[in-house]
């Protein structure tokens, strides 16, 4: 088992994307862990994309990040980091494929709505970043029909 860290970010809720891409992750037989929205400080934005910090875009995207609510949430199955990146699709919506969220509702490399964890150490410091709460212990019973 796995658990990702999953962000709708403030484009996706601006659209009213939040159903739609939930509905999603809930339909593939992932199990929610965690899940609340805020509107992000710098602080956390900066420490978050901080392998991004020497990039152009960087500042853009802490103000992009930080500029409205976004959805945090965890996920958790197996193989849930891959299985959430599939789901999310390349970076470039215009490249992403369809059948993928970014494929399927999005037209930008900056604009493109989630964010997805991209390895087991990179979804452990951000689910401690973003959730120091800690996540939910809870029995999922339809579990039992998702995996044989
Ligand atoms: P991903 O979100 O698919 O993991 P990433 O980690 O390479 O992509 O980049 C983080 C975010 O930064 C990405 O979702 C959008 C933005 N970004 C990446 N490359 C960019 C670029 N060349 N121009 C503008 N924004 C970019
Ligand atoms: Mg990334």
């Amino acid at each position: 088992m796995e658990t990702t860290y999953v962000m709708i970010k403030p484009d996706g809720v601006q659209r009213n994307l939040i159903g739609e891409i939930v509905g999603r992750f809930e339909r593939k037989g992932l199990k929610l862990v965690g899940m609340k929205a805020m509107v992000p400080t710098e602080e956390l934005a900066r420490a978050h994309y901080d392998v991004h910090k020497e990039r152009p875009f960087f500042p853009g995207l802490i103000k992009f990040v930080t500029s409205g609510p976004v959805v945090c949430m965890a996920w958790q199955g197996v193989e849930a980091i891959t299985v959430a990146r599939k789901l999310i699709g390349a970076t470039n919506g215009r490249q992403a494929e369809p059948g993928t969220i970014r494929g399927d509702l999005g037209m930008d490399m900056g604009f493109n709505m989630i964010h997805g964890s991209d390895a087991p150490e990179t979804a452990a410091f951000e689910l401690g970043l973003w959730f120091p709460e800690g996540t939910m212990d809870w029995e999922k019973t339809m579990t039992q029909w998702v995996y044989e």
